[in-house]
């Protein structure tokens, strides 16, 4: 009796670590008006994409069409949509995109695409679609995928060309920023996690190396680099748009997939970043462009994208750095109710006035919502989503700004927005947020990843 008794027990506590494990079994969490709000606009958004650009990369929402960012589509609004639908309980929405998906994606194809971008938008959507479906099909697109990504590493430094070509291998563009050379040991490491087969995270990690291994005396790297050379073309040294995802990459990759070593390289150039290129600056923190040899102040402009780092720092546990900054951008977003692309904070000024859909400082929020437990994070999330409401949204979906001091529009919605923005206000304001958090390590793409799934 007492053995059935502790059977029952166990049997009790695994069913709900498994749970704890599976948010996607979506109906025992809570949604909130605001979630089922943000549902709703994402649905809104896919109708229109379904109806105005169904088969092509991108919904244009002004003029009701659609753009392909090269010669033939490479799908990927509904690649990039997917794994917010499943975050989001859209079953039959993702149903549809994944059966799409099968029956007609080929990536023979005799265009030349940019290494970086589908890395994150292309194969790191499959490798989320492949883990949400088990469908070793998919794993098989996604391999694919990679398999034709390779080519692109095989400079005489191990980092990747800016262009492949998907069909003949070919490369081109050989100076890239740090954040396109140094951005893949996260879904190259996935992909051979599931495949068995180490190659991929082996050319991933041998290019954030070859950039690390450049770094100067005071632990500091630049902007641009060529490739083939090893050479520096800039050497401002910062955290923001066209470094960012490289140490992005260091620590989630590590989070991910345990490499002792890639936490060691965040660690020791977390160590310069603080030292060298964190500001305060009239009462707020900021990351400035600082000379990679001198650590000296070059400029303190900072973008939109940078706003990343406060969700890295607060998962990194420095939650006063991560707090500070995010304070910052803040009352960056609230000066002209979005947030400029481009920001001089030295002498407060926009220098790149639109603003793309981009998901940053939401991420950042969402995540120090999650970490803090303060409501003023619940608080930003709603200010952001209203105003995206209030200014970037029409009669289908919702479009890009050209100024945010003008609010004048422009005709784009960026795959991101599926993929992150929408994603991470859903996350925001429903209970489902807490159990992503604590069992999912998200790519800088908003592609959400079970902790469980790669631990031995
Ligand atoms: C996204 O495509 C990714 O987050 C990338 O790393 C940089 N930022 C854009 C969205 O702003």
């Amino acid at each position: 009796m007492r053995i059935k008794l502790s059977l029952l027990i166990l049997a009790a506590i695994s069913l709900f670590l498994t749970n704890c494990n599976q948010p996607s079994n979506h109906t025992e969490y809570k949604e909130t008006d605001l979630a089922q709000e943000v549902k709703n606009e994402f649905k809104r958004s896919w109708e229109a994409y379904k109806k105005f650009a169904w088969g092509h990369d991108v919904l244009k929402p002004i003029t009701k069409t659609h753009s392909d960012w090269y010669a033939q589509s490479l799908h990927i609004s509904p690649i990039d949509a997917y794994s917010t639908m499943k975050v989001m309980g859209l079953d039959k929405e993702a149903d549809e995109v994944y059966q799409y998906i099968l029956d007609s994606v080929d990536f023979d194809k005799d265009i030349f695409v940019k290494t970086f971008e589908v890395n994150i938008r292309i194969l790191g959507g499959l490798l989320a679609m492949y883990q949400y479906t088990d469908d070793q099909k998919i794993l098989a697109l996604a391999e694919d995928f990679g398999t034709r990504m390779l080519p692109a590493f095989e400079s005489p430094t191990g980092m990747p060309y800016y262009w492949v070509n998907l069909k003949t291998g070919e490369v081109k563009g050989a100076d890239i920023n740090v954040a396109e050379g140094g951005s893949y040991t996260f879904e190259m490491g996935i992909l051979s996690h599931f495949t068995g087969k180490p190659i991929f995270y082996e050319k991933a990690k041998r290019a954030t190396l070859a950039i690390f291994d450049r770094r100067t005396d005071i632990g500091l790297i630049g902007e641009r680099i060529n490739i083939e050379s090893g050479e520096w073309t800039d050497e401002r040294a910062h955290i923001g748009c066209c470094i960012d995802s490289y140490y992005e990459y260091m620590y989630k990759s590590w989070l991910l997939l345990g490499d002792e070593e890639v936490k060691v390289m965040w660690d020791t150039s977390l160590v310069a970043i603080n030292k060298h290129i964190a500001e305060d600056f009239e009462g707020n923190l900021w990351f400035a462009q600082v000379n990679m040899n001198t650590g000296e102040i070059m400029n303190r402009i900072v973008t939109l994208y940078d706003a990343y780092f406060p969700g890295v720092l607060a998962l990194n546990n420095d939650l006063e750095r991560a707090e500070k900054n995010q304070a910052s951008w803040n009352q960056l977003w609230n000066k002209n109710g979005l947030e400029p692309t481009v920001y001089d904070y030295g002498i407060d000024s926009i220098t790149g006035p639109n603003y793309d859909l981009n998901p940053e400082i939401i991420e950042s929020a969402w995540y120090l919502y999650e970490i803090t437990g303060k409501v003023k994070y619940k608080i930003m999330l709603e200010k952001y989503f209203s105003d995206l409401k209030k200014y970037c949204r029409n009669d289908v979906a919702y479009t890009s700004m050209e100024n945010v001091i003008t609010k004048k529009r422009r005709d784009y919605m960026p795959t991101f927005f599926f993929a992150e923005t929408l994603k991470y206000l859903y996350l925001g304001f429903s209970d489902i947020g807490s159990k992503y958090q604590e069992n999912y390590v998200f790519s800088t793409e908003a592609h959400p990843f079970r902790k469980d799934l790669f631990t031995d």
